[in-house]
């Protein structure tokens, strides 16, 4: 068993600490469906519940935690939540009764994982966050968190419109497509954005809100933003795919997207570099979904018994329509 292996490793307090936590020798008997099989080879099983399949990033991200999870002989048993908590947390649960050894999930909002992760930490079962934090004070909660930071995405966002607007005297008529409601990223962009954007009176914020990061919602929410607000001069979009369907709705109106309409979004997945890359959109904020390597190390150490960081923060960029156009042919996603 994988878990004694490590445990007899470590030594002294630790070990009694270790098997505590681990739920002892009880764990890994081979029961539940799926789960024990990968137990009795010593191999790990990772339960991940994943947020859904609303946006290119999410795909993107789905496909990398899956091909790296095979290429790290890490057994996983994938659960997509299809954009509901109430499905991450039966997911969850379901995952502690299988008595895998780690769970990872990406949150799909920010409040209400206490109980469900106390649950966890009693069965002896770690937890790894991706991609979105949860707000629980708790730390004790989970190991680890791995994502960027959605914050300095908002305020990188905001420099690049102030920049664009510098001469522009204003007003500068703005609106602002929200991830989904209680999000992480929708929390955090807006914020990044409005403490770069919030103090130049030139700027008005005409609308903002929800469009679930998704490319039907986004163009639904701009067509709403459209009818009400005939002089709009920039799109902050929360992510790529939003920012997609906000084109349509642009383009029926018969107003010209990236010209008429300055657009800035977040992610920068392929069809939004294109986009880009097109003059439709003028700026993005990279945020990568390539977690899933970084995972598997960080899932195998802490089963391990290894320390790990309480934050992995993951590197990226910004691309303006030139850097687009030359990035394009090798993006991965
Ligand atoms: O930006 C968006 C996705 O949580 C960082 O979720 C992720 C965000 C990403 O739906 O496209």
């Amino acid at each position: 068993m994988l878990r004694k292996v490590s445990a007899v490793v470590l030594g002294g307090v630790l070990v009694a600490a270790a098997l505590a936590a681990c739920g002892g020798q009880e764990r890994g008997g081979g029961s539940g469906t799926g789960s024990g099989a990968g137990k009795d080879d010593g191999q790990i099983v990772m339960g991940f519940s994943q947020v859904g399949a609303e946006s290119g990033w999410r795909t993107a991200n789905t496909k990398s935690i899956q091909e790296s999870a095979e290429a790290a002989g890490i057994k996983l048993q994938f659960s997509d939540a299809q954009q509901k908590q109430e499905n991450q947390i039966k997911a969850i649960r379901s995952f502690i009764s299988q008595k895998v050894d780690i769970i990872a999930f990406s949150p799909v909002v920010e409040s209400g994982w206490d109980t469900v992760l106390k649950e966890a930490k009693d069965a002896g079962i770690p937890v790894i966050l991706t991609d979105r934090a949860v707000d629980s004070p708790d730390k004790t909660l989970y190991k680890t968190f791995i994502g960027s930071d959605f914050v300095v995405e908002g305020q990188k966002a905001g420099e690049w419109v102030k920049q664009e607007f510098a001469s522009a005297s204003g007003p500068v008529n703005m609106v602002e497509l929200q991830g989904n409601t209680g999000a992480a990223p929708a929390i955090d962009r807006k914020e990044g954005f409005a403490s770069v954007i919030g103090s130049d009176p030139k700027f008005k914020m005409l609308a903002s809100q929800p469009g679930d990061f998704t490319r039907v919602k986004g163009k639904e929410v701009m067509e709403a933003f459209l009818r009400a607000n005939p002089d709009i001069d920039l799109l902050y979009a929360h992510n790529d795919d939003m920012g997609l369907g906000a084109i349509e709705a642009i383009e029926a109106a018969g107003k010209k997207p990236g010209t008429d309409i300055k657009i800035v979004t977040v992610d920068a997945v392929k069809d939004g570099m294109q986009a880009l890359a097109d003059g439709k959109i003028n700026f993005i904020v990279e945020c990568s979904p390539l977690l899933g390597p970084q995972l598997m190390d960080l899932a195998k150490k802490v089963v391990a018994g290894e320390t790990v960081p309480e934050r992995v923060l993951t590197e990226e960029t910004t691309f303006t329509q030139e850097q687009a156009k030359s990035a394009l042919p090798d993006r991965k996603y």
